[in-house]
């Protein structure tokens, strides 16, 4: 992958699965089990979870990204027989806790994609902020052919992102999206040409990371919440999250700083 010179590193617990690295304000967390096509295994998902709630304070945004072909092909199916019901529904609630330490964490998540994203890896995708996916990319939910069902939260996360019936006709028929079925369906945001994921998705999280942090905050864990309440609480939490984001210092400077003349117009971008 092509991408600018990174600096070195975390003071963060992660198996060698994973690899951490900053560019400046953006943190990088890359799968990094290419010969089983990032097959997600628990101590992945276990670190996954220690690099998003031990995220040092000074950092603005995080790109989750994959080393080798596949973003990730899913569960690790080899760590499956090992489960019985209960201990099943731990494995399930243990990634759901972890993910959403993605979707509700300190910041926003952008998700670099290649190659299979599939099953457990289309989960961890879904509970980024935003999605780009270079050409090869191609999406799944084989949890059908292999008996299973989906248990990273995408029977929450996709229907949002695609709809029931989409999701419906992926489960069951084992069917794959291409990437621009993935773009139309609206699992991601962007489509770049291969090898050029990992660059574009760190030139997002620049942007966004130049972004107020209330704004951010905002978006990360109001907006969600406003938009599955019903309308009249809505309202009253988005009006509460627009005063306390206007209230900031930061946000008077940056508006005093527009009308002086000093600031990015919307045409810059
Ligand atoms: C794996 C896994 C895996 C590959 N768990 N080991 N996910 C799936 O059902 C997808 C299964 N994987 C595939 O369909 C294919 O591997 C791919 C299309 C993603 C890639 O194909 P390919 O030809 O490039 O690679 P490969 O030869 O199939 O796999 C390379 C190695 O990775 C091989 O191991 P090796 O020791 O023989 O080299 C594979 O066994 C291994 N590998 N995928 C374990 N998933 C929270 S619940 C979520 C529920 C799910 O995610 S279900 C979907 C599971």
């Amino acid at each position: 992958m092509t991408a600018p010179e990174a600096t070195p590193s975390f003071d963060i617990d992660l198996p060698p699965s994973l690899l951490a690295r900053r560019h400046g304000a953006v943190a990088v967390l890359s799968l990094n089990r290419p010969a089983k096509r990032n097959a997600l295994d628990d101590a992945t998902i276990l670190g996954i979870e220690r690099f998003f709630t031990q995220l040092p304070g000074d950092v603005g945004s995080v790109v989750l990204a994959a080393e080798g072909d596949h973003f990730s092909a899913g569960l690790d199916l080899s760590e499956m027989d090992e489960h019985d019901t209960i201990s099943g529904v731990r494995h399930s609630r243990m990634w759901h806790r972890a993910l959403d330490h993605i979707e509700f964490g300190p910041v926003p998540v952008v998700c670099a994609l290649r190659g299979a994203v599939v099953g457990g890896g289309l989960e961890l995708a879904a509970a980024a902020h935003l999605r780009v996916a270079e050409r090869s990319t191609f999406y799944a939910l084989p949890e059908g052919m292999r008996g299973i069902f989906v248990g990273g939260g995408a029977a929450v996360r996709l229907p949002r992102l695609i709809g029931v019936a989409r999701m419906t006709d992926l489960m069951l028929t084992g069917r794959r999206y291409d990437v621009d079925e993935g773009y139309a369906a609206g699992l991601s945001q962007y489509v770049v040409d291969d090898g050029a994921g990992l660059a574009r998705a760190i030139e997002l999280a620049e942007l966004i990371a130049r972004n107020a942090p209330q704004t951010n905050y905002a978006i990360v864990q109001a907006l969600p919440r406003i938009a599955e309440a019903n309308p009249r609480e809505g309202y009253f939490m988005e009006a509460m999250m627009a005063a306390i984001a206007q209230g900031t210092d930061d946000a008077k400077a940056r508006m005093r700083a527009f009308l002086d003349g000093k600031a990015e117009k919307v045409t810059d971008r």
